[in-house]
């Protein structure tokens, strides 16, 4: 496969790529656009990036909002009620038609690398051992990693942790947890340091739901970054959501700090999520329960963004569009200045690349696997601006996505 007249991020000149094998063979800087040869693809001088990365969603629990009934208060622990009231009904078929609906959404939409959770309180773990095949039947079409992730604690459910271990003798890439829904604050740090052992004995990576909660005084990113830097997992590490340090007093964060870069573990922020789950007792003035995913990032340490939820006991609304997720990011964080929408696409490329460990196959690199995504747009600054639309993916040098845009008749008076 060839591509010309492609621009690349953080470049300024057009350039040709060439696939052979599945993977980047040639990449080169062009000195104008060219006439695209019979047989190769014009990018038209759109912007050719690596896909989009999913860190974070929910594939069993997605398209079951409202089954059997809606979440009400908008709250994380009404939505793990309402989600614990749909899992009796869990079965094979309806799990993998849900999770292929939503990954066809995700393709559609520029990813190809997800990293999905996958609820371990469950005596049946049928959402895990399906997630787990269908990784395995989809390797050579799409990335996924699958968390085994304790929804109902890994300390506090019934057989929580033989459940977890029976997770990653399964297969599981990833060990989860869920510290701030433990029933007490012993409970969640022990939990975080049996997830660390775990991660050891299995030699997986690590990905927690980390003090998804507005109290401030929720603190086991302390624990789970210390157990990562004093065992030196680092970088294999992940904290998701940490939506309480949005609430932590500013003493302490920047003492917290001090830790987060020594220990070099990453971070998942989910912003529609968060701005809908979190502040919801609160009366005004609301917080808005995000990270500091400004601070974070300016620090040098790896964040990125995600969806979490498409429509489930969590969150009804999502469409597998991570532009979107960006776009709520970089508002209620406040990181609307010219050099923050320069590298925006980091949040949804290589930030989460990444944190799901896979850098080494991932980016426009010669010798890396040929996989980008053309987007409509010239730079991440219009792509983000716009909402650009994914007009092609391509996966080991085949198409596995492609859009027509769509065409929009206008008035003469109105054409400038
Ligand atoms: N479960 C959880 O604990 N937190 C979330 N944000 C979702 C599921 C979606
Ligand atoms: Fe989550």
């Amino acid at each position: 496969m060839k591509i010309v007249n492609a621009r690349l991020r953080k470049k300024s000149r057009l350039h040709t790529l060439e696939i052979t094998d599945g993977v980047f063979s040639q990449i080169s800087a062009q000195d104008g656009p060219v006439v695209c040869p019979q047989g190769a693809i014009d990018a038209n001088s759109q912007l050719l990036s690596p896909p989009f990365v999913e860190p974070h969603i929910h594939l069993d629990a997605a398209l079951t909002a409202g089954e059997p009934s809606w979440n009400q208060s908008g709250t994380l622990f009404e939505g793990i009620e309402r989600w614990s009231e749909r899992k009796p009904m869990l079965n094979e078929t309806d799990i993998r038609q849900r999770v292929l609906r939503t990954i066809e959404l995700l393709v559609q939409n520029g990813v190809q690398h997800i990293r999905s959770h996958a609820d371990t309180s469950d005596p049946s773990l049928v959402g895990l051992k399906t997630l787990c095949a269908l990784r395995d039947e989809l390797k050579d079409k799409i990335d996924l990693q699958i968390v085994a992730f304790p929804q109902e604690g890994l300390l506090s459910y019934p057989n929580g942790l033989a459940l977890m271990e029976e997770a990653l003798t399964f297969g599981a890439d990833v060990v989860g947890g869920i510290p701030h829904f433990e029933y007490t604050r012993e409970l969640g740090e022990a939990s975080m340091k049996k997830v660390i052992e775990l991660a050891q004995k299995y030699d997986r990576l690590v990905d927690v739901h980390c003090d998804e909660i507005d109290d401030p005084n929720s603190r086991f990113l302390e624990v789970l970054a210390c157990e990562a830097l004093f065992n030196g997992l680092g970088s294999r590490v992940t904290a998701s959501h940490t939506t309480a340090m949005h609430s932590y007093d500013n003493a302490y964060c920047s003492k917290l700090f001090r830790l987060l870069k020594r220990a070099d573990i990453n971070f998942v922020s989910c912003p529609t999520e968060s701005i809908h789950l979190q502040g919801r007792f609160d009366s005004y003035p609301k917080r808005r329960g995000l990270t500091r995913v400004k601070e974070l990032n300016e620090a040098g340490i790896n964040v990125c963004f995600a969806e979490d939820s498409i429509f489930d006991p969590w969150y009804s609304l999502g469409n597998g569009k991570l532009l979107r997720s960006l776009d709520f990011g970089l508002h209620i964080c406040q990181m609307m200045g010219y050099q923050d929408f320069e590298s925006a696409l980091d949040f949804i490329t290589d930030n989460g690349a990444r944190t799901l460990n896979i850098q080494h196959r991932y980016g426009i690199e010669t010798g890396k696997p040929g996989n980008f995504i053309l987007l409509d747009g010239a730079d991440d600054y219009s792509v983000l601006r716009r909402q650009g639309e994914v007009l092609l993916s391509v996966r080991h040098g085949e198409i596995i996505m492609q859009r027509t845009p769509a065409r929009i008749t206008t008035p003469a008076w109105i054409q400038a």
